[in-house]
C-alpha cells in the first residue's frame, strides 16, 4: 500500500488562547506560539494544528470566522503568522490550519450583504428560509435543535425570515449547495497553501449537506426540538463535496484531517482510504463520548461506561479502517481533560496518565496531542457559571436548570464536560500566572491551581515526568517502523479491564498491554508463542518468567515478539 509523509507525523494541538501570551494581555498569541518552539521540537512532534487565529468576533473563540484571511489582532499580526510557519519549518515542524467552513461569522461581510439582501447573491451563501406566525408569534421553520441549546432558527429582524445555524447564533451555516460560495472556499485554502501552511483540520466537517427540503423530525426531548443531527450529520451528497474540495485544493499528500462525526464502516474508505480518500485521515472519536446519552447531547444525561466498551469501539474502528487511516487523540478543545475522563479516581497518578499516554501514540494512526495533556493536566472546577467562558457551556447549564436541577447539580455536569476544562492557559512554570502572562495581569481564563505541581519545567528537568514519558514515546514512534506503519491486532480481547493488541510489520510483532486496573494481576502468556523484549514500560522494567505476566496498577508496556533465535 502506499505510504504518504502524514503517517509518520506527530500532531500538536495549540488552542492560541490559551497556549502562551507574549504582550501581557492574557489572552494567548501567535508570538507566544513561536516563543516556545523550541519546547515542541524538543517534545519530537512535527505538525502544529491551530485551533483558529483568523479574524473573529469570538462568539465561539474563533470558531465564527469574519476574515478567513487575515489573522485576528488578538493573535498577532499577519507577519506574526508568516513567522511562525518561517520558524516552525526550520525546526522540520509544519503548521495545521482549522479550517472552519460549515458556518462563517454574523459578522462576515458575505451574511452582512446577505441580511441586507436576504433574496440577493449573498442570501443564497446561507439558509435563509421563511417562517410561519402562530398566535402572533415567529415559528421556525423547522423543530431543528441548535448543538448550543435552542433553536437552530434565528430570526431576522423585521422580516418573517431565519436564518440557520447549526451551532451559536453567531455562526450562520453556509450553503454548499450554491457554487459560488464553493469557489470562493477553495479559492481561500489555496491562498493558505500558498502561503506555506502543511495541513487542514476540517471543522465539523460531516455537516456541510443538509437534508433535502430540511424537514422536521419527531422530538427527542420535552422542548419539542430535535438535535440538527438528524437532518445534517453525514448526508448523501457530502462525499461528493469533499471529493471536489479535495481535488480543487489541497490534494492528497498534504496533510487533512476531518473532524467527521457519524462516518462508519465501510465509508470509511470513501473518506480517508488510503486508495483515494477525501481527507488524509478523521479523529477516532469510536470512544471519546460514552458517558453521554446521544443522540440530544445533554450534559445531565450521562450514562456509565466500560473499558470493554472504550477497547470494542476502538477495535471496530480500526477494522472497519484497515485499508484507510485514522487520527487518534484523547482529548481537544472541546473535550474533558484525559486523566479525569478516562481514568478512575485511583488510576489519576503518573501511571495512569502515561498508560493513556501510551494508548494514544502506539495505536494505528497519526497521534495527536493537545496542549497539555503531555505535562498531565486536568480539569477545573470555578467557582460559578459566570467564571465560564464557553458559550455551550453556559447554554448547557442552562439547560439543566431548565430540567429541573439545581444550580448546585448544574455546576457539577459543567465540571465533568465544560470545554473550558481543557482551556484553561498552559502551565509552563510554578511563578505567578503558571508563566502563561505577566504575573500581575489577568488571565481571560483562570490558571488551574495545580500549576505549582504540574508545570512544563519542572517536568522538563525530572527524567521520571510524565513528560519525560512523552518525549521518550514520541522518540520510540519515530524510529519504529512497526508502529508507524504497522497492522494493528486484538489481543486478551476478553480480559477485562485490560487494552491489549498487537503492531504488526513484515513479520515483526510488538505487543502492547495496558492494564486499566488498579491491582495486581497475572495474566498467562500461553497463546503467545515468542519471547518478549522490553521497549517501554511505564514502571521501568517488565515482571515476567516468560508463562505469565505481572501486571501492575495502570501498567503500560511495549515488547517485541522475537522468536528463540532471535533473542
Ligand atoms: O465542533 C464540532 C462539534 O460537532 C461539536 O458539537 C462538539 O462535539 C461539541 O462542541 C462538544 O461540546 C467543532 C469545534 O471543534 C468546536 O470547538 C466548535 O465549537 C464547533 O465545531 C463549531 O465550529
Amino acid at each position: 500500500m502506499k505510504r504518504f509523509k502524514w503517517q509518520e507525523d506527530i500532531v500538536y494541538q495549540i488552542y492560541p488562547r490559551s497556549f502562551m501570551d507574549s504582550n501581557g494581555d492574557g489572552m494567548g498569541d501567535i508570538p507566544g506560539i513561536t516563543s516556545k518552539l523550541d519546547y515542541l521540537e524538543a517534545l519530537g512532534v512535527t505538525k502544529l494544528w491551530l485551533c483558529p487565529v483568523c479574524c473573529s468576533p469570538m462568539a465561539d473563540n474563533g470558531y465564527d470566522i469574519s476574515d478567513y484571511d487575515h489573522i485576528d489582532p488578538v493573535f498577532g499580526t499577519d507577519e506574526d503568522f508568516d513567522r511562525l510557519i518561517l520558524e516552525a519549518g526550520k525546526r522540520g515542524i509544519g503548521i495545521v490550519m482549522d479550517i472552519v467552513v460549515n458556518h462563517c461569522s454574523s459578522e462576515h461581510r458575505w451574511f452582512r450583504n446577505a441580511l441586507e439582501d436576504p433574496e440577493g447573491p449573498y442570501g443564497k451563501y446561507f439558509y435563509i428560509r421563511r417562517g410561519t406566525v402562530e398566535h402572533g408569534s415567529p415559528v421556525p421553520p423547522n423543530n431543528w435543535r441548535s448543538f448550543f441549546g435552542g433553536s437552530a432558527w434565528e430570526p431576522i429582524p423585521g422580516t418573517d425570515l431565519f436564518y440557520l445555524h447549526l451551532f451559536a447564533k453567531g455562526q450562520p451555516d453556509l450553503n454548499w449547495e450554491n457554487q459560488n460560495l464553493r469557489e470562493e472556499i477553495y479559492a481561500m485554502m489555496n491562498r493558505w497553501l500558498v502561503k506555506g501552511v502543511q495541513g487542514f483540520r476540517m471543522d465539523a466537517i460531516s455537516y456541510l449537506q443538509k437534508e433535502e427540503g430540511l424537514p422536521s423530525y419527531p422530538a427527542d426531548a420535552d422542548d419539542g426540538l430535535v438535535s440538527v443531527k438528524y437532518g445534517t450529520l453525514n448526508k448523501p451528497g457530502l462525499i461528493d463535496i469533499l471529493r471536489e474540495m479535495r481535488d480543487r485544493t489541497y490534494g492528497r499528500d498534504i496533510l487533512t484531517v476531518g473532524e467527521a462525526m457519524g462516518v462508519t464502516g465501510e465509508e470509511m474508505t470513501d473518506f480517508i482510504g488510503l486508495e483515494d480518500g477525501v481527507f488524509s485521515m478523521i479523529f477516532d472519536f469510536s470512544f471519546n463520548e460514552l458517558n453521554v446519552k446521544a443522540p440530544n447531547y445533554f450534559w445531565y444525561d450521562t450514562r456509565s461506561w466500560s473499558i470493554g466498551e472504550l477497547k470494542e469501539k476502538m477495535f471496530g474502528a480500526h477494522e472497519s479502517t484497515r485499508d484507510a487511516w485514522l487520527g487518534t487523540c484523547l482529548e481537544c478543545h472541546d473535550q474533558p481533560r484525559s486523566i479525569d475522563h478516562y481514568l478512575p479516581e485511583e488510576g489519576r497518578n503518573f501511571y495512569g496518565a502515561s498508560m493513556l499516554a501510551m494508548f494514544n501514540l502506539f495505536r494505528r494512526g497519526t497521534p495527536y496531542i493537545y496542549q497539555g495533556e503531555e505535562i498531565g493536566m486536568r480539569n477545573i472546577r470555578l467557582a460559578s457559571i459566570e467564571e465560564y467562558d464557553d458559550v455551550s457551556t453556559k447554554n448547557q447549564y442552562q439547560i439543566a436548570l431548565e430540567a429541573g436541577y439545581s444550580p448546585e447539580e448544574a455546576i457539577e455536569f459543567v465540571y465533568g464536560m465544560s470545554r473550558d476544562n481543557s482551556r484553561t492557559p498552559f502551565q509552563w512554570n510554578h511563578s505567578a500566572n503558571a508563566g502563561f502572562t505577566n504575573p500581575e495581569t489577568v488571565p481571560w481564563l483562570p490558571v488551574h491551581p495545580n500549576y505549582t505541581e504540574i508545570n512544563a519545567e519542572d517536568e522538563a528537568a525530572d527524567p521520571a515526568s510524565l513528560l519525560a514519558w512523552y518525549r521518550c514515546l514520541i522518540e520510540i514512534r519515530k524510529n519504529s517502523e512497526i508502529l508507524k506503519f504497522g497492522d494493528l491486532e486484538p489481543e486478551f480481547r476478553d480480559e477485562e479491564d485490560l487494552v491489549s493488541f498487537r503492531r504488526i510489520l513484515d513479520g515483526r510483532e510488538l505487543l502492547v498491554v495496558l492494564c486499566w486496573r488498579n491491582c495486581e494481576t497475572e495474566l498467562a502468556l500461553s497463546g503467545i508463542k515468542k519471547k518478549l523484549r522490553l521497549i517501554a514500560d511505564n514502571y521501568g522494567d517488565m515482571k515476567t518468567d516468560g508463562k505469565r505476566l505481572i501486571l501492575r496498577p495502570y501498567e503500560a508496556l511495549c515488547a517485541e515478539m522475537v522468536s528463540e533465535g532471535d533473542v
